[in-house]
């Protein structure tokens, strides 16, 4: 396939003003006829033949303003419909398209759920629908008719807001929506089959009245109270701290059990992977309910940031999903703990995003260029995409930042606009040149930022040199110095912050920026040696290196005044510990004395209780692939593996009183509730609880067991069967054993006795992952189901991925080739698991280099594997 380059962006030819689609749903042969208002596009090529794109189409019909095409006047074929000589005038399209939903196991476009019809459009599924110009910038007003039997399809739903229904033969029947809002193709959505819906009422603050809708399998109408809620408070957040009001009369949420990624922000009919959707106290861990809140707020935020202000081309996917990733963690903030929210995000940033920038797939916040799209909803478009926004905010000011987004949501309503359009709105409203802070978007890779301090006791001067740089990475070999915010403290001996003076004598505020290569900023009065906090709450998504000491680290996690650089202080005395010791367990030397550490832990230990979600963060180590990626190159897995058991190990005996006082006295005194308060409490004692058993005492381990067997609630059951599966012995088995009874029919809360198994660290797991996968209740096909198990697997349990016999990387690859031909998308997500393999010891980098080629010389792969692979090996 050739790739698509930004340079190359064209205005379409043809645009198209109007769309009424009309449905007739069946399950094998859907018939779709579609009626396009187009008009050819002043900036387009005058003449030029119309180009719709199609992709597995079947053309049954085809006229110009109610004229049949003679054959020699058009060519379809499944992946393009061309009009040679279209009128040079507005004019009227009818196609009919049969379509097959049953057959359809990508989920794109439209297919079947268990039995429910409903699409998946974003990015390109529309052009299995119908012929259409199936790009972001072609933005029309749709009308939907949908037909169906009504016995199999009783509810139908599309975007917009309701006009019609009514009865037609043969038991069918039919409903029309309208949708006023313009909207590009990739927000078109219908949903038709037999489910339960429960409602509830939001009124905007204008006074429009809004049906809320949640549609569910029947039976689950129960487990949809939590989502609902979460909807109303982000309706209401939205108004209040963005100022963006909901534009239809309803809004409806579709949970279905096969979907491809998490949810989708269908105009008025967001489609939902159920598992971001249905929640109980006895179904639900406190984290799925956590995201729930998350994904529901993130989508509904799209209505504004995607949907009314769309994107130009795919290219600036970043101006809708770093945005939108941005705005739903200020809505977790505000709902929840804004320092653990902010510690939360910063690790998922490290593993998922860091990883990425540092492997063969690095590709900027704003690509430009790709081959296959779908594989371009990465962490670095949403995770990055949104943390650049945070420096953005940092560097001109909360109140200028304010102004600008104001400015953008206003002047671009109704637009299809890109990454510039929305910068230039921040330029203008700061007043400032933002020129560099535009290579955020252009530059991929992680900057390095060192910083050597400097205290001159006679002159009461502390010195900060400052050195960035910034790797090659693929496609770009050369770089430029970025503008990087780092939020700094000078805390003096009692722990306090002390004025931050230059050298004459100037108060500054908290923040030094940095746009060369290299800076040196000089702070007056301090006589004695203060210590460094420095990129304050992750101000910018650097990895850096400073010169502070295991003491200044262990000081900082106790004093300073900016919670996350507590956490970091934490993480960073942790992660150096735990090289050192990978290294000498690889090298056969004698380990480093964790004194420090250990003090530092029992410190935080100690004061656990003021803020229990916080600490829970505290207390958690860093993970594996954390480590790993501190090393970089000739990574060990099973170096790492032993060198954090071993310090778990020695938190459990030498913090051991402490843990388990804190775990007494840390038990509920009333029933469960998901709210922030007490989930912290419970991810602190499941924290202590873990590393309480670390050392497998059999005592130990068995009252886990009883806390597992005694669990009222799903968040506790899980820990403590999370605990129990590190360990063998009988307890684990008959533990296992027993969740899978008690919820044998619901595939959803499987779904995580799956994932803890594949995440095993012992040898016998692939075993049981490969066993796992062909016992009769497992559905192969069901992303759900693949990605708990066999993504588990390859993510998130280094040690059996990596295995030294290279038998991790054959089974994934034999699971990608198999799911190719069925669903590319999810196969080449799976694939990316290979993304850090470069950093591998020689021994297992042959061998997962092996395992890639195998892929790679695989005849008939997808564009969406093909891309990965190639990108991979390259
Ligand atoms: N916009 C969708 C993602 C679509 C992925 C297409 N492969 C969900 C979201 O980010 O909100
Ligand atoms: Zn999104």
């Amino acid at each position: 396939a050739q790739p698509v380059r930004l340079s190359e962006y064209r205005v379409a030819n043809h645009s198209v003003t109007t769309v009424a689609l009309d449905v007739a749903l069946d399950p094998t042969a859907t018939r779709v006829n579609a009626r396009i208002d187009v008009v050819p596009h002043p900036q387009g090529v005058a003449g030029a033949p119309l180009v719709f794109d199609g992709d597995d189409l079947v053309l049954v019909s085809l006229s110009v303003d109610g004229v049949a095409l003679p054959p020699e006047g058009f060519e379809a074929t499944p992946e393009r419909l061309t009009i040679f000589n279209p009128p040079a005038r507005a004019f009227a399209l009818e196609i009919e398209t049969r379509i097959n939903p049953e057959a359809n196991t990508q989920l794109m476009g439209l297919y079947r759920s268990s039995g429910t019809f409903c699409t998946q459009c974003e990015a390109e599924g529309f052009r299995r629908i119908t012929y259409f110009p199936d790009r972001p910038d072609v933005l029309a007003v749709y009308t939907t008719r949908i037909e169906a039997d009504r016995a199999l399809a009783p509810v139908l739903l599309g975007n917009g807001n309701l006009v019609e229904t009514g009865d037609l033969e043969d038991n069918r029947h039919f409903a029309v929506w309208h949708d006023p809002h313009p909207k590009p193709s990739y927000l078109f959505a219908l949903v038709g089959g037999d489910l339960a819906h429960v409602e509830d009422h939001f009124t905007t603050r204008s006074g429009r009245e809004v049906v809320l809708r949640i549609y569910v399998e029947h039976g689950k109408e129960g487990r949809c109270a939590y989502a609902m809620d979460a909807l109303k408070r982000s309706m209401r957040w939205d108004e209040e701290v963005f100022g963006c009001e909901y534009d239809l009369d309803i809004f409806m949420i579709v949970a279905v059990g096969d979907f491809n990624m998490g949810a989708m922000e269908n105009k008025g009919l967001n489609i939902f992977n159920d598992k971001y959707v249905l929640a109980l106290p006895d179904t639900a861990t406190d984290q799925d309910f956590a995201q729930i809140e998350a994904i529901i707020a993130h989508e509904y935020f799209h209505n504004w940031t995607g949907n009314r202000i769309t994107c130009r081309d795919w290219f600036q996917l970043c101006l809708k999903e770093g945005l939108t990733v941005f705005r739903d963690q200020e809505f977790t903030s505000d709902m929840r703990s804004r320092a653990v929210k902010r510690i939360a995000d910063v690790r998922l940033l490290k593993s998922a995003q860091f990883s990425e920038d540092a492997g063969p797939l690095a590709h900027p916040v704003r690509p430009e260029i790709y081959k296959e799209i779908n594989n371009f909803y990465t962490p670095t478009v949403y995770e990055k995409g949104a943390e650049v926004i945070r420096v953005l905010k940092v560097l001109i000011g909360a109140e200028a930042f304010k102004t600008g987004l104001d400015l953008y949501l206003k002047r671009h309503d109704g637009d299809a606009a890109t990454v510039e359009d929305f910068i230039a709105c921040f330029a203008e409203a700061s007043g400032r040149d933002l020129t560099q802070f535009f290579l955020w978007y252009r530059q991929s890779g992680t900057p390095d930022v060192s910083v050597e301090t400097h205290h001159d006791a006679v002159e009461g001067t502390f010195t900060l040199d400052i050195r960035q740089s910034l790797r090659p990475t693929p496609g770009q070999s050369m770089k430029e110095p970025m503008v990087i915010p780092l939020a700094i403290g000078l805390l003096g001996e009692d722990g306090v912050d002390r004025p931050l003076l230059t050298d004459d004598g100037q108060q500054v505020a908290g923040v030094v920026a940095l746009n060369a290569e290299r800076h040196r900023f000089t702070f007056s009065g301090h006589p004695t040696r203060p210590v460094l906090s420095i990129n304050r709450g992750f101000s910018a998504p650097i990895r850096l290196k400073t010169d502070l000491r295991r003491e200044d680290l262990a000081f900082l996690a106790r004093h300073d005044s900016d919670a996350y650089n507590r956490w970091q202080a934490m993480q960073t005395l942790a992660t150096q510990y735990l090289t050192d010791a990978s290294e000498a367990v690889r090298s056969g030397g004698a380990s480093p004395a964790p004194d420090i550490l250990l003090e530092a832990m029992r410190a935080a230990l100690a004061g656990s209780e003021q803020d229990p979600a916080f600490a829970a963060q505290v207390l958690t180590l860093p993970s594996e692939a954390d480590i790993a990626r501190e090393i970089g190159t000739n990574v060990d897995p099973s170096a790492i593996f032993a060198a954090r058991r071993a310090l778990r190990t020695a938190l459990a005996q030498s913090l051991g009183d402490s843990l388990s006082g804190l775990i007494e006295r840390l038990a509920p005194t009333s029933s469960y509730s998901p709210d922030a308060i007490s989930a912290g409490r419970r991810a602190l004692a499941n924290v202590a609880l873990d590393l309480l058993a670390a050392a497998g005492d059999a005592e130990r381990l068995a009252a886990v067991a009883r806390r597992f067997h005694a669990a009222d609630n799903m968040t506790d059951r899980l820990a403590a069967l999370a605990v129990l599966v590190q360990h063998q012995g009988s307890d684990r088995e008959d533990a296992l054993a027993t969740f899978e009874e008690r919820f044998r029919t619901d595939p959803l809360i499987l779904d995580k006795w799956l994932a803890l198994q594949a995440g095993i660290p012992e040898a016998g797991t692939l075993d049981r992952v490969r066993a796992l996968m062909s016992r009769p209740g497992f559905h192969a096909t069901n992303p759900n189901r693949l990605r708990s198990l066999v993504g588990s697997f390859a993510s998130l349990n280094p040690t059996q991925f990596n295995r030294i016999d290279g038998q991790g990387y054959d089974f994934l690859a034999e699971v990608v080739i198999g799911l190719d031909t069925r669903n590319p998308q999810v196969a080449a997500r799976l694939l990316g698991a290979f993304k850090s393999w470069r950093a591998l010891e020689p021994a297992r980098r042959a061998k997962a280099e092996a395992a890639l080629k195998r892929v790679s010389e695989t005849d008939g792969l997808s564009p969406d594997v093909r891309d990965i692979v190639d990108r991979s090996l390259a």
